[in-house]
């Protein structure tokens, strides 16, 4: 009974431990998600299925497109969406800030996708000539899932 005890608290502090390393919705849960590749001379071929290559449910497809040299788009938070940003064409850089720390990304693989969990603040420029990024959001659009101020995000950010 007494060992059992131990092993439960020794479990409880490793998962305490383990959630201490990786704050939740930190910018170490952003990663690049390698897609399966497959090589043709006939021109290569991804393929995206949905609970296999992407950590949650596809409710919702969007992509940005015929964005002029020098725009910058993003400049917000999202309260609980999930998304898997990939650059389909060309190439763009995406700044990822959990409130802690800033981490700038350069997307120019139709093959990588990155992945961005719920209150990271994003921004992105260095938009190439003719790039397209897709996104693969976890749910429908809803202006009420926002944060576009960023003293707001910070605020919502729980205390660490
Ligand atoms: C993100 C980056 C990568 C809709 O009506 N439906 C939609 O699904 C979306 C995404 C946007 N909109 C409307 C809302 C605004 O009136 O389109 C307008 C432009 O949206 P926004 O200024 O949010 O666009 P971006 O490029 O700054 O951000 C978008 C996404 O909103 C956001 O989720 O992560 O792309």
């Amino acid at each position: 009974m007494a060992l059992r005890r131990i092993a439960a608290a020794c479990h409880s502090a490793r998962a305490f431990a383990s959630i201490l390393k990786t704050p939740p919705m930190s910018l170490e849960q952003c990663r690049i998600i390698d897609l399966p590749k497959i090589s043709d001379p006939r021109g290569n071929l991804t393929f995206i299925e949905g609970s296999r290559h992407v950590p949650f449910d596809i409710r919702r497809v969007y992509y940005l497109y015929d964005v002029p040299g020098g725009a910058e788009r993003g400049g917000h938070a999202h309260k609980g969406l999930h998304q898997l940003i990939i650059a389909m064409s060309g190439s763009f850089d995406i700044v990822l800030d959990d409130g802690r720390e800033k981490k700038r990304i350069h997307l120019c693989r139709s093959y990588h996708g990155l992945y961005v969990c719920p209150m990271i603040w994003r921004e992105m420029d260095n938009f190439s000539s003719g790039s397209v990024c897709m996104v693969l959001a976890s749910n429908l659009y809803d202006e009420e899932d926002y944060y576009r101020n960023y003293e707001d995000f910070v605020a919502a950010l729980p205390a660490s």
